[in-house]
């Protein structure tokens, strides 16, 4: 018979299933979050992170039921690195990675050792996925072919005799020309879509309670920093001037539009620092020589290696400027940033607290981060201090919120 209430047993068994149903939807309710904070609202699941600089902590578990994006951690390092890098995973797994579990992709131009590996592993989370690789010539180690070595090999030491920072240093000039433009084109990196890069002897101080990878893709953002300071401008004299051509070229070629993203970088209009380039000969601002700090950086590859980024690669590496100047991939970023994405692409992590030698960011404005342990860590960079760009990054900022 259909339609009809069912009797007796059938009805008891309803009022069961009915008792349940309630008693556990009460009990989703009721039963407090194990985090202290959570901004997350408890009856819709959020798609997307919003709310950051984060405040306090979000409740994680919420966050980590979400699918991982195709992130890697990224180290270029080196077997002499162990201590310090075992330093900085330490850190990096108890503030995130024990938790999010991201794969490490590590690349050398030299292999490495077993025991270096194992000794690594003793400071990450059980079970985590290590992928290594070497870095050949072919995949961007070391002078191109076509350049004249003994003479690169004259100016690095005539840099260095002048007291260019890491001037005469050839495995530096091959670390920044790698990081600026081949190492997104690594076969290691190949099936994934975004990388973090950590250095050795770094350490963090808050918490991360949510994925930072998700954020910038869920928000169709590119780029992010923490730390973002001035270049001594003898490493790269003709690094701007150089750029800012090719700029003009192919904003007359119709390729790009002028950003406002780019004024961040502009010497002239702002604060009276003392540094900095002059205008150039055509009266046009110089460079700044402001940047992210690369040592901290999550991005995501596919812009990297896009066409656009990568014909400027090839553009500056044909002017020699990664051997005969000591051209770093910070700046190089930055710019590169500036004339191929919008301002709003790049975000500032003010939430991940972040030491590298004797530079530090620590969240300034009091509630942002979670479970912060910046205090007495030592000087956080404020953004009035001479060397930061944060004042500069901000005044761009407050032109888009
Ligand atoms: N495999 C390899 N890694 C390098 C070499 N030079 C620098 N690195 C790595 O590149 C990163 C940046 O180098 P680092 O000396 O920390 O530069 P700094 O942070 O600018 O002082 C670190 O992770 C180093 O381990 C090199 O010749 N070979
Ligand atoms: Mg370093």
């Amino acid at each position: 018979m259909s339609g009809r209430i069912p009797q007796d047993g059938s009805r008891s068994k309803l009022l069961t299933i009915l008792s349940f149903l309630l008693l556990t939807s009460l009990a989703f309710f009721l039963v407090p979050s194990r985090t202290s904070t959570s901004l997350w609202p408890k009856d819709s699941a959020p798609l997307v992170v919003r709310d950051i600089p984060v405040a306090g902590c979000l409740n994680d578990e919420i966050e980590l039921d979400y699918p991982r994006e195709k992130g890697c951690i990224l180290i270029l390092g080196r077997n002499e690195d162990e201590d310090e890098l075992k330093s900085s995973l330490l850190s990096f797994e108890s503030m995130f990675n024990a938790r999010y579990k991201y794969p490490y992709c590590l690349l050398s131009d030299t292999p490495f050792k077993a025991s270096f590996l194992a000794s690594l592993r003793t400071v990450l989370h059980e079970g985590a996925v290590i992928h290594t690789g070497l870095v050949t010539h072919e995949q961007g180690w070391g002078m191109p072919d076509w350049m004249d070595k003994e003479e690169a090999r004259r100016k690095m030491k005539a840099m260095g005799k002048s007291g260019v920072q890491y001037g005469e240093k050839e495995s530096y000039h091959n670390m920044c020309r790698f990081y600026t433009g081949p190492f997104a084109n690594h076969p290691l990196l190949a099936g994934f879509d975004w990388y973090w890069r950590l250095e050795p002897s770094v350490k963090f101080f808050c918490k991360l309670t949510y994925d930072p990878f998700r954020f910038l893709a869920q928000n169709n953002k590119l780029y992010g920093f923490n730390i973002a300071v001035i270049e001594n401008i003898n490493t790269i004299p003709t690094l701007f001037p150089t750029i800012s051509e090719y700029r003009n070229d192919l904003i007359k070629k119709g390729e790009i539009q002028p950003t406002d993203f780019w004024k961040m970088f502009e010497a002239d209009g702002w604060g009276n620092h003392g540094w900095g380039e002059p205008a150039g000969k055509d009266g046009k601002p110089g460079y700044n020589t402001c940047h992210f700090w690369t040592n901290f950086e999550i991005g995501n590859l596919n812009f990297l290696r896009g066409k656009q980024y990568q014909d400027l690669f090839e553009h500056l590496d044909r002017k020699k400027g990664f051997y005969h100047e000591r051209w770093g991939d910070a700046p190089i970023r930055s710019l590169a940033l500036a004339l191929f994405s919008n301002f709003t692409q790049t975000h500032f992590f003010e939430d991940i607290a972040y030491v590298h030698d004797t530079w530090m960011h620590c969240p300034l404005r009091d509630g942002i981060g979670c479970e912060c342990e910046c205090k007495d860590k030592g000087p956080a960079i404020g953004e009035d201090a001479w060397y930061s760009c944060l004042a500069r990054w901000k005044e761009i900022n407050a032109l888009h919120v």
